[in-house]
């Protein structure tokens, strides 16, 4: 049997032998399934032999990777030469790397430190096309690109791409415990096997990091935010030292939290003070430790004086004090903190949304050089929808990094089809208008605004132990498109959908187009079905499943959802205008200006900014109370029309991941029911309206809904 023969026998055998685990999502987006050449013919021509490349790991790793990918969209192994011998060769490498790229008109200039360029030139008079970078780890990302030119079938003629990340630091933050318990995690355990590191390595920490790499996230802090200090101690880092050694040659960066009161815990100091000599000395003994299991470690980041976490105010210090002892003990190593702005206080009766803002601008332009605050999107946490926190665009001294959260805490956990790249966008593309139009909050966090010295976005990883990584399918397309926008914050989350689409099931027309439309409209269904008009925080007690409104009685105010929304037998909505807690004055004057009137602000928001009448007229014509009941019955029907285009596509798709996507959206669409009917139910109780003509009544009462419990609900902190 030839070469070529053997090859396809290889791969019917493969894919005839187990079918069951044979599209089971594993592959995630790097899923090269022969292309029909037939329809794509540039791939013929295109590529026909790649050209090998010594080097470091991180170049064998890329010249592998297009190997792997190529031969499987060829359905061929592909041939691995020294030079171009034909049209149709691809090369790889940096000018150091690769004598052939020297002569070679690629104007590497434009591609930065990280970036690269993909070019069709001639090489020895062959057409060839050239995969460059100034680095190593930007070859790689290259090699990805052009990967995903052809999964996504694009011409490979006339090629000129250049690409390079507007952010430096693009970071998976895993919420996961030494337990491997993971804090909102809806997809297994976590990842990290820690009892079992480091003498055993799973394959899928090198997939992981391979994935990483073909978004260009090139960070991730092991443990959860809600530290462990035991994370520290020498046995755990030589377990995450030995998760460096796989993620390495990906550009992958081991970061870990850091909990302030581990001077104490771990080195049986008195105090954890950061202005405290011994402390400070603690910590740098620490730090370089660290560095000695993990050379490249990246740094720590930090939750402090937030839910209960110790922090710098356990002493009467600030946040700045304590981030930069941090910063001290890690700038000789070149690390970075990346301190939380995630803060509010059982002790303040301050609106929460204001609580931050309050804390961190008085301390703009005190934190030391390598420190980043990480602030959520939006003012209060990861809700379907929220306006964009107002610390951006309000601290031009200190770096901002945004926090994005992938897992879907508040969205339906893995089970609920929701694509949160247009809300990242919407955040993305808000403006602050703190110099003027256009001062987008993607401009903030890019650093084009203020000159940030240092930048990043950071997303709570949806990743786990489950097979499909990530609990659903299209979650995947979350950690994907998290990575894509960190890169470039201004992708289109149409086009992000569209590729992962492509890369993931289907170059089928016919496919493509209504997933992604069904992606497109998803997040804004739970929006409408969960909390539509600027509602917030109406989930569950604790593990956040399911609608609770209701709830009013928890010890800190701000636990219960009765303290977001307000309902009375006058209206509903959170007054935050002047006349209310005027958070609406922390965001600059003319956005302060259209928040703080009920009448510009956007509908969309009116009831987050503002307590409003329930016969309120809305642009639509029917009052608040009826424009309520329709966006919730407006979301429900969102679901029961995704469920009927998914139901459309079953010849399209494999039947494991058909399969388990139906029955998932059954269950959004059940959810989302009940979501509506539990919350008409509540609302009505106070605002005492009728139904508008039409609307179907809530399948049950009021008290079924409230008596209902899920005490093992998953990912409870
Ligand atoms: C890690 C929310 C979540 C907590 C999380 C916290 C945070 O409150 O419910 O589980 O804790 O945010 O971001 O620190």
């Amino acid at each position: 049997m030839n070469h070529r023969l053997l090859w396809l026998a290889c791969l019917a055998a493969v894919s005839f032998s187990c079918p069951a685990t044979a599209e089971d999502g594993y592959d995630l987006w790097l899923r090269y399934r022969a292309a029909d050449t037939r329809e794509y013919s540039a791939l013929t021509s295109g590529v026909r032999e790649l050209v090998t490349v010594s080097g470091s790991e991180t170049l064998k790793v890329a010249q592998g990777e297009l190997a792997r990918g190529i031969s499987g969209l060829v359905g061929a192994p592909v041939a691995q030469v020294a030079a171009p011998t034909q049209s149709g060769a691809v090369l790889l490498g940096t000018p150091r790397s690769s004598p052939l790229l020297a002569g070679l008109p690629l104007a590497l200039d434009r591609a930065g430190s990280e970036g690269y360029v993909i070019r069709s030139v001639i090489v020895n008079g062959h057409a060839a096309t050239v995969i460059a970078g100034n680095s190593d780890v930007g070859v790689l990302y290259g090699a990805f690109h052009f990967l995903r030119l052809i999964q996504t079938r694009q011409a490979l003629t006339g090629l000129d791409v250049v690409s390079r990340p507007r952010t430096q630091l693009r970071i998976l933050d895993h919420w996961d415990n030494l337990d491997r318990h993971v804090e909102r995690g809806y997809s297994g355990q976590s990842i990290w096997d820690w009892h079992r590191l480091p003498g055993w390595l799973e394959p899928r920490y090198t997939d992981y990091a391979r994935a990483c790499a073909s978004i260009g996230v090139n960070g991730s802090v092991l443990t959860n935010v809600n530290a462990n200090a035991t994370s520290l101690t020498p046995a755990y880092l030589e377990k995450a030292a030995a998760l460096a050694g796989v993620f390495r040659p990906y550009g992958v960066r081991v970061y870990l939290t850091a909990r302030f009161s581990a001077p104490i815990e771990l080195g049986g100091l008195k105090t954890a003070d950061p202005l405290d000599p011994a402390v400070r000395a603690w910590w740098k003994a620490k730090v370089d430790e660290i560095y000695r299991y993990i050379p490249d470690f990246g740094g720590f980041l930090v939750k402090a004086n937030s839910e209960g976490q110790p922090g710098p105010q356990d002493y009467k210090r600030n946040h700045a004090d304590g981030a930069n002892m941090l910063a001290e003990a890690l700038a000789p190593h070149d690390g970075i903190v990346m301190w939380r702005a995630f803060v509010y206080s059982s002790e303040k009766t301050e609106d929460r949304a204001r609580q931050a803002y309050s804390e961190f601008v008085p301390l703009d332009g005190k934190f030391a050089d390598n420190v980043l605050v990480q602030v959520k999107n939006g003012p209060i946490d990861f809700q379907p929808r929220e306006p964009f926190s107002p610390l951006f665009g309000a601290m031009p001294k200190t770096p901002l990094m945004m926090e994005f959260q992938i897992t879907k805490e508040y969205l339906g956990f893995a089970t609920h089809l929701a694509y949160l790249a247009p809300l990242y966008e919407e955040v993305l593309d808000a403006d602050t208008m703190v110099a003027g139009k256009g001062s987008t909050v993607a401009k903030v966090i890019d650093g084009a605004l203020h000159g940030y010295k240092l930048t990043g976005m950071a997303g709570v990883a949806n990743i786990g132990s489950d097979r499909n990584w990530s609990g659903s399918h299209f979650d995947q397309a979350n950690w994907f498109a998290f990575g894509r926008l960190a890169w470039d914050p201004d992708a289109s989350s149409q086009a992000i959908a569209e590729d992962w689409v492509r890369m993931t099931f289907s170059n089928d027309p016919a496919f493509v187009k209504p997933v992604v439309d069904m992606m497109m409209g998803s997040r804004e269904a739970v929006v409408d079905y969960m909390t539509p008009l600027g509602l917030a925080h109406l989930m569950g007690t604790g593990h956040h499943y399911g609608p609770a409104p209701w709830v009013g009685d928890l010890s800190r105010p701000e636990w219960n959802p009765a303290y977001y929304h307000r309902a009375d037998a006058s209206g509903i909505g959170f007054e935050r205008g002047p006349g209310g807690s005027n958070a609406t004055a922390q965001y600059s004057p003319k956005v302060a200006a259209r928040y703080a009137d009920p009448k510009k602000t956007p509908e969309n928001l009116l009831l987050w900014f503002h307590h409003v009448s329930w016969d309120r007229r809305m642009t639509s014509g029917r009052t608040l109370w009826e424009e309520l009941v329709h966006r919730y019955d407006h979301g429900v029907e969102a679901v029961r029309q995704m469920r009927r285009t998914w139901d459309t596509q079953s010849g399209r798709v494999d039947p494991e991941r058909f399969a388990q996507v139906a029955a998932f959206l059954a269950i959004q669409e059940q959810e989302a029911k009940w979501w509506r009917d539990a919350c008409i139910a509540y609302f009505q109780s106070l605002s005492k309206r009728p139904l508008p003509p039409g609307a179907e009544p809530p399948a049950h009462s009021l008290e079924y809904y409230q008596s209902l419990k899920f005490p093992y609900a998953p990912g409870r902190g």
